[in-house]
């Protein structure tokens, strides 16, 4: 290593001197001391899971030694330990999380230790699905630019920096994950200010890197990405690291675009504790690797170029071990979390969307209109009055060629509910997004961490499972894994069921129990216009993930139509409404079901039988005590809904009456659903397949009947 001399004639070494390379020596040695600590609790049952940093340090001290802490935002992966620390994560802090402290601050005790977290230091919660965390930083870095651009925004000097950037980081093997690609794709195309670190230790647990990455070399491959600045580098080596992250960052600082550093590290300690990598790599490349470890070379550097004797370093040594083990002490004997506590902060504690504040009266105004037109009115509305608002999906721009908006009616959905927006609100906050929908919610996850209000778009129900992972293992669990410490306010608007006659399988799906089944979502299933405009509103203004389901079928009839109901006609969750009176049968139902519901009322009507109809209107939460108060009265009840019988969200509601309504109930709990099989192309077998009218009403009479 070549060194300059400073003004007092010590040298320099790529701009660093000597107390900051000992600090760089002392944070790598502080790191791979802790995990030597946390294995050794862990083989004393004192902790519950372990994996390592260890390999990776000197890659990451290079990288914390030019990312700016609490300035630009973080999204690193389970062996960032090094990083993590120097960004100002204390050795405490990270065996709080190992030891499941009720004050980890990175989740308190619910996410497993190295997920790291840290408001104070914009280190963004972390999960356990390789590669989810791509798109988070995509959609973070996004956030950056629309602060910057969007003038409305209050206080937006305050929430982006001109020369921040977005870090993420992941192993040689996430990058086999299509959210990677996905996350790359959308960082060129929009030249976003992201900082990509690819930590390749040459395994994914067992499975080595050539059968991941075709010719085994990740920067190959990516080199193509207009506009990527793209570096491969030895990690293992911290100069090499060093120049390379401040060639990458100063390239992302001065906006030309993002930036990808392949780092070839390597991974002493196995995957995890719960391996052992003996099985299946061989002894000489892991006598290889050993030769290679960044923190002996690093002390080989320190000790030849006269840096520290080998007594400085035994001292720093020294230091570090006292340092990591009264941080242990300390966290062993740190409070945990109470049983109590479990359920606490799967929604927001501040914003009930459930409470009289979103019940607001309708100031019905013009004539009535479609569901179409209320939710293209209400998202007109609210973005008026929330800049923070932005509307993306495929297809719902009006035009993603800007010079041609002027010229052409504008698509604005395939559906038509977005049309307009970005005439009226502009491309930085309503745009196209690529096909590809993990990508849509996931940089929607990312925004929503950084406060902006994403307002998604999947384009049909039937298309939205790529996205299932960012849904069920992001979006719903943000708020929960992190202890209430980050959340993602968000809506995905989602074009649902069938009725179509030609939908076919893949138009006409509904499926809504599989979401009721994900804690942490909210979900409302209009079934009119006026329901709609009030639900959707509540959904945007309230605090927590909100799936919101269109029902493909009702957005242009006409027995739904409504006045729009004003800018401030909100509905609460959970709140049922009565649509059709009636003392014999309860049918509970919602969605399309609604109104053929309402038509086998009527046909019971003439045999005697006085139907009552109970729309739902939102699944999670719903409305139990307006089912019971009916119950009550009836005692009977039908439950309709148009997804399959066989775990519809029907199984839910007839398991909790048949367990707590059992005295009021004078015939068993029916349920009507659609067959057990996809929904056929073919009109007859549609309507075969999907429930009619005369399914409820056959279930009705037969309810009636004891
Ligand atoms: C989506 C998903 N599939 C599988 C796993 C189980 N798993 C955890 S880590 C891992 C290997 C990751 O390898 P790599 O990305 O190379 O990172 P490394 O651990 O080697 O640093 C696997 C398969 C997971 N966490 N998430």
């Amino acid at each position: 290593m070549k060194a300059v001399l400073n003004g007092r004639d010590a040298p320099v070494f790529e701009g660093l001197q000597r107390d900051e390379l000992l600090a760089v020596y002392r944070v790598m040695l502080l790191s791979r001391k802790l995990d030597d600590k946390e294995i050794q609790l862990k083989n004393q049952s004192q902790i519950f899971f372990q994996i390592s940093g260890a390999g990776h340090e000197a890659v990451l001290a290079a990288a914390g030694l030019t990312l700016r802490s609490g300035y630009d935002w973080f999204f690193p992966y389970y062996r960032d330990r090094t990083l993590c620390l120097q960004l100002g994560v204390t050795p405490y802090e990270m065996l709080l999380a190992a030891v499941g402290a009720k004050d980890d601050p990175a989740s308190g005790g619910r996410q497993m230790p190295s997920h790291w977290g840290h408001t104070a230091f914009n280190i963004v919660s972390g999960s356990s699905p390789t590669g989810t965390q791509v798109l988070h930083a995509v959609g973070n870095a996004e956030a950056g630019v629309i602060y910057s651009r969007v003038a409305q925004i209050p206080d937006r000097e305050l929430k982006s920096h001109p020369d921040e950037l977005t870090y993420v980081s992941l192993g040689e093997g996430a990058t086999s994950e299509g959210e990677f690609w996905e996350a790359l794709n959308s960082a060129c195309t929009k030249h976003l200010p992201v900082l990509f670190l690819v930590e390749d230790n040459g395994y994914a647990i067992s499975v080595p890197v050539e059968v991941q990455t075709p010719g085994g070399d990740i920067s190959r491959l990516v080199r193509s990405f207009p506009g990527l600045h793209v570096d491969s580098i030895d990690g293992t080596d911290f100069f090499a690291s060093l120049r390379a992250m401040r060639e990458a960052t100063d390239y992302v600082r001065t906006r030309k675009g993002p930036a990808f550093v392949h780092a070839r590290v390597i991974r002493p300690y196995s995957h995890s504790l719960s391996d052992d990598e003996k099985l299946y790599k061989p002894p000489l490349e892991r006598e290889a690797e050993a030769r290679r470890d960044p923190i002996a070379r690093f002390s080989e550097f320190l000790k030849k170029d006269g840096v520290a004797t080998a007594e400085d370093l035994a001292v720093i040594s020294a230091g570090v071990e006292r340092e990591v083990n009264e941080a242990a002490l300390k966290a062993l004997a740190a409070p945990k979390p109470a049983k109590s506590s479990a359920m606490l902060w799967l929604y927001s504690p501040d914003v009930d969307p459930s409470s009289a504040a979103f019940d607001t009266p309708a100031h019905p105004e013009g004539k009535p209109d479609t569901m179409v037109a209320a939710i293209n009115r209400t998202l007109k509305d609210e973005m008026a009055r929330d800049a923070r608002i932005v509307v993306f999906g495929e297809d719902v721009a009006d035009c993603s060629k800007k010079e041609a908006l002027p010229i052409v009616p504008g698509k604005g959905g395939v559906f038509k509910l977005t049309h307009g927006l970005q005439r009226l609100y502009g491309d930085d906050r309503v745009f196209n997004a690529p096909l590809a929908e993990a990508n849509i919610v996931g940089r929607a996850v990312g925004m929503a961490t950084r406060k902006l209000k994403p307002v998604v778009e999947i384009q049909f129900f039937d298309y939205i499972w790529p996205a299932m992972m960012q849904i069920r293992d992001e979006m719903t669990m943000m708020r929960y894994r992190s202890g209430n410490t980050w959340s993602c306010p968000m809506v995905i608007r989602v074009p649902i069921g069938g009725y179509l006659r030609g939908g076919g399988p893949y138009h006409s799906q509904s499926g809504e129990s599989i979401f009721a089944h994900c804690p942490g979502v909210r979900i409302a299933y209009p079934s009119n216009a006026i329901d709609a405009a009030g639900l959707l509103r509540t959904s945007i203004r309230c605090d927590d993930p909100v799936l919101f389901l269109e029902h493909k079928h009702l957005y242009r009839q006409t027995y739904n139509k409504g006045e729009y109901p004003g800018k401030e006609f909100m509905i609460p969750f959970g709140r049922a409404k009565l649509r059709r009176e009636g003392d014999h049968v309860l049918v509970v139902t919602w969605g399309a079901l609604v109104q053929r519901s309402l038509l086998a009322a009527q046909q019971a009507e003439k045999d005697h039988i006085s139907v009552a109809v109970l729309d739902l209107r939102t699944i999670v939460p719903y409305d139990w005590d307006a089912i019971a108060a009916h119950v009550a009265r009836t005692n009977r009840i039908v439950i309709a809904h148009e997804d399959q019988v066989m775990c519809g969200f029907g199984a839910e509601l007839a398991a909790r009456v048949a367990g707590e309504l059992f005295e009021h109930l004078d015939a068993p709990v029916r349920r009507v659903g659609a067959l057990n099989c996809p929904v056929a192309y073919n009109p007859d077998l549609e309507e075969a397949i999907l429930p009619q009218s005369a399914d409820v009403l056959k279930a009705i009479r037969e309810t009636a009947k004891y």
